[in-house]
């Protein structure tokens, strides 16, 4: 640790009050710049812990900074990870309030459903599909506490990866009946393309992002539980949306996921 145990609460307490005030706030490494990754990852764990403190329910993990494109933007040449909890999942058939939000963004995601725990430092892609009961098209919003969404690596790690809300789609399935690796992506804005990709984005595919995951959780005596919901990384850039927007985001064989947001409930 670069940071005494006083100060890394403080800045739970900081990134936590943000976001629970929808204010964006100036990013913790002006303060601390020596904020290490490893700092970074406790202050994340002891986010979630504050939130748990509140009544929120961890329930998987989501990665970031899984496209090669978004790893050089960002300087980096790994992915990173951070925590889903139950008060994060939104559902199709409710309007989104906006006003929930800072500065939102919608990023076109699959999401995997755990179905056995998998724990290790040499864990494949494999391993992962093993364990994996379905996959589904997703919609991860993501809402960094930062202003103007800027930050460094280490910033928004303790920023548990700018995590907000996600949407899962009704299709489920095995992901052994489809081309997780290549599946074609399309997402809409009110009608309008926004954004095309394909699942090999992720890391080359899907599953080998959740084994990096797994792989990283594993150096530190973690890994991933039965039940657990994992958003593997997005498909392609996030786009900002606004009160009124519907997003729409359709996968070959997987199917679709969308919102609508509206200013209030
Ligand atoms: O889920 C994500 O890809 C977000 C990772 C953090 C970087 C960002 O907020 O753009
Ligand atoms: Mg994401």
């Amino acid at each position: 640790m670069t940071i005494t145990k006083g100060v890394d609460l403080e800045i739970v307490e900081y990134l936590y009050s943000a976001e629970k005030e929808r204010r964006e706030v100036v990013k913790v490494t002006d303060r601390y710049p020596e904020l290490s990754f490893s700092d970074a990852y406790s202050i994340q764990d002891k986010l979630i812990q504050r939130r748990e403190q509140d009544g929120s329910r961890k329930i998987g993990l989501k990665l970031g900074l899984t496209s090669r494109a978004k790893q050089q933007m960002m300087g980096v040449h790994e992915a990173i990870y951070g925590y889903l909890t139950d008060d994060m999942l939104a559902l199709e058939w409710e309007h989104l309030d906006f006003t929930q939000f800072i500065h939102p963004k919608a990023e076109p995601e699959i999401a995997f459903f755990i179905d056995k725990d998998l724990e290790g430092t040499n864990v494949t892609a494999e391993d992962v599909l093993e364990v994996t009961k379905f996959v589904a098209p997703a919609i991860e919003i993501i809402d960094s506490r930062y202003l103007n969404f800027k930050f460094t690596l280490a910033d928004v790690i303790a920023d548990n990866c700018s995590s907000s809300k996600f949407l899962i789609g009704s299709k489920w399935m095995s992901p052994r009946d489809l081309d997780l690796g290549q599946l074609g992506m399309v997402m809409s804005k009110n009608g309008q393309v926004v954004q095309t990709g394909s699942s090999a984005a992720v890391l080359g595919h899907p599953a080998t992002s959740v084994a990096w995951a797994v792989n990283k959780l594993g150096e530190v005596g973690k890994g991933i539980q039965k039940g657990d919901v994992i958003l593997s990384g997005a498909v392609s850039e996030a786009i900002a949306f606004e009160p009124n927007d519907n997003v729409l985001v359709h996968f070959a064989e997987l199917g679709s996921v969308s919102f609508t947001c509206k200013s209030s409930t």
